[in-house]
C-alpha cells in the first residue's frame, strides 16, 4: 500500500469536520480557521468601557483541536469587536440569512450572546463602536439569570419622525442555556415573514406587520383624547334582583360539615393500644455502662396491632352538611339601564403611516459583537450571510453538525459519570471501556469513515515502521482520538455575577419579566435519601 495515499485519504477525512467554503455569493463568512486574518479583519472598539480580552481559538474542549472560533475569555467584561465587510449589504428583493454559532463553554449566568448588524452611515467608525452605535438588526441570544431569549430586533426609521425606533418580536423564543454549541439562524423574506431557527429547527414563525411590538406601522385610528365617560353612563351588565327577600327556610348559621350521624366506632377498634411500644426484642447490650451512658432505654418500634390504625382515641368522621346554604345574596338579573362598555370615540391617527415592505433593513455595513458577559469563554463561531438558504444549511451540515453530535454525545457521558458518582454502587473500568466503544460505534455508524480513520491510526504506525519512513505526520490523529476521549476537563465553571452590572444596550427591554419557562436541557440526578427506620 501506498503511504502517500494513505496520508491523503486521511487528510481527506480529516478535513471533513470543516470543510465549508464559501461562494463568491456569500456576502460575509467567518470560520476563523485563519487566524491571522481573522486578527487583522476583527477590530475591537478602543471604548474604554470594552476591556474584555478576545481570543481566536479552539474550544477549551475541543471536538477538533484545529476548529477555531472567537472565545470572549473573561467573565464580569464588555466586549465590543466587529469586522467591517468590503461590500454594504442591501436585502430588498431578497432573502437575508444570518446565521452564527454560539458555545457556552463554562455555562451562562448572564451574558449576551448576540450579533449586531451595523448600519451603513456615514459616521460608522468600527474602532469606537459602542452601545448606541446604530444597527439594524440585533440577533441572537441572551440570558440573564431565569430570564432568556432570543433577540430579532430591527431599528427601524419613523417617516414621521425620522427617527429610529427598535422594533422587537413580542414572542421571546428561548435560548439553550447547555455546555453544548448551538447554531442560532434568522430568515428574513422579501413576503415581509421571517423565521428563527435553532440547530436547524424552527422556533419562530413570524410575519413583519405584526410579529413585533411596537408594530411598524401604526394604528390607523386611535382612542379620541377628548373623549370621557359620560357621568350617567351604566356599565353594570347584572344588578341583584330589587325587592328580592332570604327564604325563610334558608338557615345561615348552619355549618359547612357535621359529624357523619350514621357512623359507629368499629367492633374491632382498640381504645387503650399505643401507636408505639418498646421493642420486645432488643435487651441492654452487655457493655452499656448506666453509669456513664444513663438508664438504657429499650428502642420504640410501630406497635404491629396497629398496621390498620385503628387504635386510640375513636372519633366519628365528618361529611357534608345536607342543610348548609351559607350566606343569602339576593339572585342576579339584567340590569335594564345597562348601555354597554364605555370606549372612547375612533379618530384618525394623526401618527399613521403605512410601510409597505418593512422587512428591508437599512444597508448593513458590518458585523459586530457587542456584549457584556458575566461568564467567561462565550465561543461564537460560523457567522454566515448570505442570500442563500442552501448554504447557510450546507454550512450548518459541514462544519457544525458533527461537533454537535460528538458534544452531545460527551455530554450525555458526564451525566451518567455524575450520576454514577451519586450512586454508591460505582461501574467497573470494562464497563466504562464497553460504554465508550459502543458510543464510538454509535458515531462510526452515522459517519463510516471513522472507521477507516481508526483503523488507518492503527494500521499507519505498521506501514510507516515497515517502510522505514522518517516523518509520519501524526499531529492531525489527535481531533479523532477526541472523538472517543471524553474524559478531558471536568466542569469548573467559576462564573462571576455583577448584580450592579446590567446590560444597557437595550433600554426598551429591561424591565420585562420573562414569562418562558426554562427548557434548559440539562439533566439532574435525583439523590435518593434513604430515611432511617424507627427502631
Ligand atoms: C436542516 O433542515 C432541513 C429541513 O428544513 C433538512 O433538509 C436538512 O437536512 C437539515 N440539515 C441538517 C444538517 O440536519
Ligand atoms: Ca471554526
Amino acid at each position: 500500500m501506498n503511504k502517500l495515499i494513505l496520508l491523503l485519504i486521511l487528510s481527506i477525512i480529516i478535513g471533513v469536520s470543516i470543510s465549508f467554503t464559501p461562494s463568491k455569493d456569500t456576502l460575509f463568512f467567518e470560520d476563523f480557521q485563519d487566524v491571522s486574518k481573522s486578527s487583522s479583519k476583527w477590530i475591537r472598539s478602543s471604548n474604554k468601557e470594552y476591556s474584555g480580552i478576545v481570543e481566536f481559538k479552539a474550544a477549551n474542549d475541543p471536538v477538533d483541536a484545529s476548529d477555531n472560533g472567537l472565545v470572549l475569555t473573561e467573565g464580569g467584561k464588555r466586549y465590543a469587536i466587529s469586522y467591517e465587510l468590503s461590500k454594504p449589504i442591501d436585502n430588498s428583493n431578497k432573502e437575508l440569512i444570518v446565521q452564527y454559532e454560539l458555545q457556552f463553554q463554562e455555562g451562562v449566568t448572564c451574558s449576551g450572546g448576540y450579533i449586531k448588524l451595523y448600519t451603513d452611515r456615514e459616521d460608522f467608525n468600527i474602532e469606537q463602536v459602542n452601545s448606541n452605535t446604530p444597527y439594524s438588526i440585533m440577533f441572537g441570544a441572551d440570558v440573564c439569570g431565569s430570564n432568556d431569549r432570543i433577540h430579532f430586533i430591527v431599528r427601524h426609521q419613523n417617516p414621521h419622525t425620522l427617527l429610529h425606533e427598535e422594533k422587537l418580536i413580542t414572542a421571546k423564543p428561548s435560548v439553550r442555556k447547555d455546555k453544548i454549541s448551538h447554531i442560532y439562524t434568522l430568515i428574513i423574506r422579501p413576503d415581509n415573514t421571517f423565521t428563527i431557527k435553532v440547530d436547524n429547527e424552527s422556533v419562530l414563525d413570524g410575519n413583519f406587520h405584526d410579529s413585533f411590538t411596537p408594530a411598524f406601522n401604526p394604528p390607523k385610528e386611535i382612542d379620541d383624547p377628548t373623549d370621557s365617560k359620560p357621568s350617567d353612563w351604566v356599565d353594570e351588565a347584572q344588578i341583584p334582583e330589587p325587592g328580592a327577600t332570604k327564604p325563610d327556610d334558608w338557615d345561615e348559621d348552619q355549618p359547612k360539615r357535621i359529624t357523619d350521624p350514621d357512623a359507629t366506632k368499629p367492633s374491632d377498634w382498640l381504645d387503650n393500644e399505643p401507636l408505639l411500644i418498646v421493642d420486645p426484642s432488643e435487651t441492654q447490650p452487655a457493655e452499656w455502662n448506666e453509669e456513664d451512658d444513663g438508664e438504657w432505654e429499650a428502642p420504640s418500634i410501630e406497635n404491629p396491632k396497629c398496621v390498620s390504625g385503628q387504635c386510640g382515641e375513636w372519633v366519628a368522621p365528618t361529611i357534608v352538611n345536607p342543610l348548609y346554604k351559607g350566606k343569602w345574596e339576593a339572585p342576579l338579573i339584567a340590569n335594564p339601564a345597562y348601555i354597554g362598555e364605555w370606549k372612547p370615540k375612533q379618530i384618525p391617527n394623526p401618527q399613521y403611516f403605512n410601510v409597505e415592505n418593512p422587512y428591508i433593513v437599512d444597508p448593513i455595513v458590518a458585523v459586530g459583537i457587542e456584549v457584556l458577559s458575566n461568564t467567561r469563554d462565550l465561543l461564537f463561531d460560523n457567522f454566515i450571510i448570505t442570500h442563500s438558504q442552501e448554504e447557510a444549511q450546507q454550512l450548518l451540515q459541514e462544519n457544525w453538525k458533527e461537533k454537535h453530535t460528538a458534544q452531545k454525545e460527551r455530554q450525555a457521558i458526564k451525566d451518567a459519570e455524575e450520576a454514577k458518582k451519586l450512586d454508591p454502587s460505582n461501574g467497573d473500568l470494562l464497563e466504562t471501556i464497553k460504554f465508550y466503544l459502543a458510543l464510538f460505534q454509535t458515531e462510526a455508524n452515522q459517519n463510516p469513515l471513522l472507521y477507516l480513520v481508526a483503523f488507518s491510526s492503527l494500521l499507519l504506525p505498521i506501514v510507516f515502521c515497515f517502510t522505514r519512513s522518517k516523518k509520519p505526520s501524526q499531529k492531525k490523529l489527535k481531533s479523532d482520538d477526541d472523538l472517543v476521549d471524553t474524559t478531558s476537563t471536568s466542569t469548573t465553571t467559576t462564573t462571576v455575577i455583577k448584580e450592579s452590572v446590567s446590560i444597557q444596550d437595550k433600554p426598551t427591554i429591561e424591565s420585562e419579566e420573562s414569562d418562558d419557562d426554562d427548557d434548559e436541557t440539562t439533566k439532574k440526578s435525583t439523590v435518593t435519601k434513604r430515611t432511617n427506620k424507627v427502631k
